[in-house]
């Protein structure tokens, strides 16, 4: 594996626009490259006769950027200038900030390309940060977190990585992982004294608890998938049980067709809502029955078991004010884990005592009136539990697929390096192991990290982030 060497010296410098397209208050084009200020100099004129060359780092000026060849003003500009390496990439940046409208900014953009710097890539600023040492890779890719956040949990545990939550978390695993490592190696230069019974049970010890560290953190990508893809919540249940009204009830608004008739929903009804944090598609199902009625009950009855087969949770409902019937049982044995029990129309007439579901079901269900709303916040609490606690808490990371996979394949390589120590196999082949895990946890904060994994990583970006 190639590692990429940090603190590369570009000797070009990149332009591009920063801010959305369309209008806005203002746009931003922003440059960063070793000629930032030099190339702004050729464009930028100083409502003060001030030389741009002579700007000191961090401070504003005013001015206008006028167009080279006929002097032209091509908008009125507040310029801001970031020596390196204080700045975002480390390097020299240069922003400057016009009136926002596609129009002025590309004209801006044109005009500095025109005098010694290219159109950045995609990600490339930010990319630049990372080899400038700005950041560590788990850092730069909590950038696209940030923007891309869809809940105020999503955005604090996003703005938690950028700060360097989970790559604390991973070098310290690293230190203790790079500390066996040493007792290994000590052993391999003097093999006349081999590895005693004693330091063998202290090392395996040593290397379970590092793969618990693992384990934990990989328990916590789920966390972070839900988080930043967002839970699928399908609501299941015979027909006429309440279900499209639940789902109203849940939203705050009347989505979806409630009515006496059962076989009202004959089609998923999706919605999207936020529950303690996390980002929810809420999917209301059209009622299981044994016989379909027709084609389109067919249809509807294939769609409902599509949705609970791809649920991250199941809100299974029976009606409270009628005996429990076997569909009831089966739609509940039928959906997988994690899943709710709820006994609805909880204002009428309750048909069976609660120990009767506790029997029947082997859980305790939670009871609810879509009319009253009744059980209902209580509903919502149960819901962001089984999503894993409380998106809201600290404790989550954004663990993505790509650390995820990375944690992943230290875990094997940590067993195994285990295993082979017990089972007493040459401290080689041990510390080899060992070695693998420590390049697959350094992937993380991208210590060891290919060029083809960063182009994959911030390709994802925007130009100008
Ligand atoms: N009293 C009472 N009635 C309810 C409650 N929830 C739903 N209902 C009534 O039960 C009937 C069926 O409600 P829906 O929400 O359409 O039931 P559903 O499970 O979506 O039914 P399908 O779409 O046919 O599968 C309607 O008349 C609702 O007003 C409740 O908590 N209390
Ligand atoms: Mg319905």
């Amino acid at each position: 594996m190639s590692g990429v060497e940090p603190g590369d010296p570009f000797q070009d410098t990149i332009a591009a626009i920063a801010t959305p397209p369309g209008e806005g208050s203002i746009g931003v084009v922003r440059l960063s490259g070793p000629h930032a200020l030099e190339v702004a100099s050729h464009v930028f004129v100083s409502s003060f006769g001030r030389d741009p060359r002579q700007f000191a780092s961090h401070t504003i000026h005013h001015g206008h950027v006028v167009d080279s060849g006929t002097g032209a003003v091509i908008d009125e500009v507040v310029l801001v200038f970031m020596k390196g390496p204080r700045s975002y990439t480390g390097e020299d940046v240069v922003e400057l900030h016009g009136h926002g409208g596609r129009v002025p900014v590309q004209a801006i953009l044109n005009a500095v390309l025109r005098h010694g710097s290219r159109p950045a890539l995609a990600g490339e600023f930010t990319r630049r940060a990372f080899l400038n040492s700005r950041l560590d890779l788990a850092q730069a890719e909590a950038v696209l977190e940030v923007v891309r956040a869809k809940t105020e949990a999503g955005l604090r545990a996003a703005v938690r990585q950028l700060r360097g939550g989970l790559s604390e978390q991973v070098d310290g695993l690293r230190t203790e992982l790079l500390s066996v490592l040493a007792s290994l190696e000590a052993s391999i230069d003097f093999p006349e004294e081999g590895l005693d019974v004693p330091a063998v049970g202290d090392l395996e010890k040593r290397i379970y608890r590092i793969e618990e560290g693992v384990g934990a953190l990989i328990q916590k990508a789920r966390d972070g998938r839900l988080l930043r893809e967002g839970a699928t919540v399908v609501i299941a249940g015979r027909p006429n049980v309440g279900k499209s009204s639940l789902l109203n009830t849940l939203l705050g608004r009347e989505r979806a067709i409630v009515s006496v008739v059962p076989g009202t929903t004959r089609d998923t009804v999706e919605e999207e809502l936020e529950i303690r944090g996390f980002p929810i598609r809420l999917i209301d199902t059209a009622g299981l029955r044994e016989e379909p009625r027709d084609p389109i009950e067919m249809e509807g009855l294939r769609r409902t078991r599509e949705a609970v087969g791809r649920a991250d949770l199941t809100i299974v409902v029976v009606d409270g004010s009628e005996p429990i019937a076997p569909l009831d049982l089966k739609a509940w044995s039928e959906s997988p884990q994690p899943r709710i029990l709820v006994v609805n129309k909880s204002d009428l007439k309750p048909a069976v005592v609660s120990a009767v579901y506790q029997n029947q079901f082997g859980v305790e269900p939670l009871s609810t009136s879509a009319l009253t709303r009744q059980g209902v916040e209580g509903l919502r609490c149960e819901i962001g539990r089984l999503l894993g606690g409380d998106a809201a808490g600290e404790a989550i990371l954004m663990v993505g697929p790509r650390h995820r996979e990375a944690l992943e394949r230290a875990e094997r390589q940590l067993e195994r390096a285990r295993g082979a120590l017990g089972e007493g196999l040459s401290v080689e082949l041990v510390a080899m192991d060992i070695r693998g895990a420590l390049s697959a946890l350094g992937e993380i904060a991208g210590e060891t990290v290919t060029e083809a994994i960063l182009d994959q990583i911030f390709r994802d970006f925007c130009i100008g982030k």
